[in-house]
């Protein structure tokens, strides 16, 4: 990373900020801030030197600029794969780019979440998971709530005070307001994977509207419905209020994160907090 003073590296028409307000950085390859980047693509020619001439101007028209193709290969007899090596002039203030929010609640040891649900609900948590529409991408959502879990976090049907249903694959929406309203689920937790065509936004509208629809008095997710949280890798562009969820998460999520949100969601503020003499039973 580089960091420059205002003005001096800043392309042409750039407007002149006060000094010290900017951190001005570019990519590095082989020195700092030489600029240089590495990009792949698929293009639908047969791998040759004509594809790679391609590439090339593809990646010129694209900035690159020297650029050259580091690696080509045939992807069948009629597609190439590249991988282009350039430079680029382009600059980033990083001043400017907004440091992410905040985790809005605690993340929970699973005793204190058990501890949790059993002093506010007196009954356990009822979770409903699956993938929906064609999806059969299964390990996202088993590494939530399978008990063997994700990054050496146990899944939520390690919690005691949790009950996991997990429907698995290629669940349609009917399916899952249906098993959803035979458990009483307090929570539908749905995995979307595949996005090609914007399936994951396109099936997980629909699965929220299919809620709302079923519950048409409630007033919020655990008001009168469950509380709607997806997960997948490529929820990034989206917020919450376009697909009509509670919750959305994205990729690297654990299982901890996951349970804190449904105590922090779903349970009343005092319901955390250290064990008293009231607590019968402490977990494992
Ligand atoms: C394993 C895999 C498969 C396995 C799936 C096995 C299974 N039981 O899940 C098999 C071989 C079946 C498969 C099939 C296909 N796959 Co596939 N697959 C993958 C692969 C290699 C890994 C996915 C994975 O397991 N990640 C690990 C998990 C832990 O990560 P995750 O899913 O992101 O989950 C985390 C978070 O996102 C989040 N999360 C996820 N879900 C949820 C849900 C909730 C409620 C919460 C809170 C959090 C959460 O928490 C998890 C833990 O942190 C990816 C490529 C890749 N490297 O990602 C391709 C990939 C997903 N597959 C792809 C494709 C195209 C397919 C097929 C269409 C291939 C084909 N032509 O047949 C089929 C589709 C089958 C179908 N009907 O869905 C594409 C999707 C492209 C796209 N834009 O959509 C990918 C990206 C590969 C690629 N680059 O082309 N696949």
């Amino acid at each position: 990373m580089t960091v420059e003073s205002p003005g001096t590296q800043a392309p042409p028409g750039t407007p002149a900020d006060p000094a010290g307000t900017r951190q001005v950085i570019r990519p590095y390859g082989d020195t700092t801030g030489d600029g240089m980047v590495q990009m792949s693509f698929t293009l639908p020619v047969p791998a040759g030197k004509r594809a790679d001439a391609a590439a090339l101007q593809l990646a010129g028209k694209m900035g690159l600029d020297p650029a050259s193709v580091v690696h080509s290969k045939a992807m069948g007899p009629d597609f190439t794969f590249f991988i282009v090596y350039g430079k680029v002039r382009h600059l980033v203030d990083y001043a400017s780019i907004p440091a992410p929010e905040e985790r809005a609640y605690p993340l929970l040891t699973s005793q204190e979440v058990n501890l949790a649900i059993r002093r506010a609900l007196n009954r356990r948590l009822v979770v409903v998971g699956a993938c929906i529409g064609t999806d059969a991408h299964t390990v996202g959502i088993d590494a939530i709530l399978n008990v063997k879990g994700f990054a050496g976090e146990k899944g939520l049907e390690y919690y005691r005070e949790i009950h996991v249903v997990n429907m698995g694959a290629q669940v349609t929406v009917e399916e899952l307001v249906e098993r959803a309203k035979a458990e009483d689920a307090d929570a539908v937790l749905v995995s979307q994977v595949v996005t090609q065509r914007n399936a994951h936004l396109h099936n997980t509208k629909q699965m929220a509207a299919a809620f709302h629809a079923e519950y048409p008095t409630a007033v919020a997710g655990g008001m009168g419905r469950p509380l709607l949280v997806v997960g997948g890798p490529r929820f990034d562009t989206v917020a919450e209020a376009d697909l009509g969820v509670d919750r959305i998460f994205g990729k690297g999520t654990t299982p901890a994160e996951v349970a804190s949100y449904l105590v922090h969601a779903l349970l009343p503020a005092g319901a955390t907090g250290p064990a008293g003499p009231a607590d019968q039973e402490d977990e494992s």
